[in-house]
């Protein structure tokens, strides 16, 4: 028997989605944090936890391994289901999900195509996890750069009737659209001055506690 964990980075966007998403559930698992700029994902012995390299990954009681943060959240929306992060009916959960994947594809891929192919210190590691050593390749960064000003205009025009980004309730869309605006200051892109809504939801999600999670 083991016992539950997550494998975590705190600076690390995709586990911070987890991290948030446990908060606003009221749910504690112990943390074991893996340091990726050192490379410690990329060891033997965390290979042996996930052998793609990745964070987060939860380990359950009886040693079962997930990885994928939206996975992970899915585990816990079903052991837990209040409250509801992933929607409360069909209709709801069609929505959040079609937020989730438009804001994960289109939103927080880009940033990461961003920052992979131009942090100096990734020179060597455009990929990440166990993926083998690869240059930066610098066009891919100005792609992902010319993508996000339409994504930024689709979320800002969601937000300017809509409280939240999937709609009336607060869901695991907003999470993932919070962790991919906080991503975004790593590669010098704020939010648009031309997306109040934008701004006035970013400012409400900043004073939820689960923002410091
Ligand atoms: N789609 C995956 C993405 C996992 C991922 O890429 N995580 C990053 C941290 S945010 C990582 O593990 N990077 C390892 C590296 O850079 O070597 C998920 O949502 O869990």
């Amino acid at each position: 028997m083991a016992d539950m964990k997550l494998y975590d980075m705190k600076r690390a966007p995709n586990p911070r989605r987890v991290r948030i998403f446990l908060a606003e559930k009221g749910i504690e698992v112990p943390m074991v944090e893996v340091d990726i700029v050192s490379g410690e994902n990329r060891a033997p012995e965390f290979l042996a936890t996930n052998p793609r390299g990745t964070l987060p990954v939860l380990q359950l009681d009886d040693g079962t391994l997930i990885d994928e943060s939206m996975a992970i959240c899915r585990y816990f929306e079903a052991r837990h289901p209040d409250p509801p992060l992933f929607g409360r009916d069909p209709l709801e959960q069609a929505k959040v999900e079609q937020w989730q994947r438009r804001i994960e594809l289109d939103g927080l891929y880009n940033v990461a195509g961003i920052f992979r192919n131009t942090a100096p210190h990734l020179a060597e590691r455009a990929a990440p996890g166990a993926a083998p050593d690869m240059k930066q390749i610098p066009e891919l960064a100005e792609r992902s750069r010319a993508l996000l000003p339409g994504f930024f205009r689709m979320v800002e025009s969601q937000l300017a009737d809509q409280e939240y980004v999937a709609g009336g309730n607060y869901s695991v869309a907003d999470i993932t659209l919070f962790c991919t605006i906080g991503f975004a200051r790593w590669v010098d892109v704020g939010i648009p001055d031309d997306a109040p809504n934008l701004q006035r939801w970013n400012a409400a999600m900043m004073q939820r506690p689960s923002a410091k999670a």
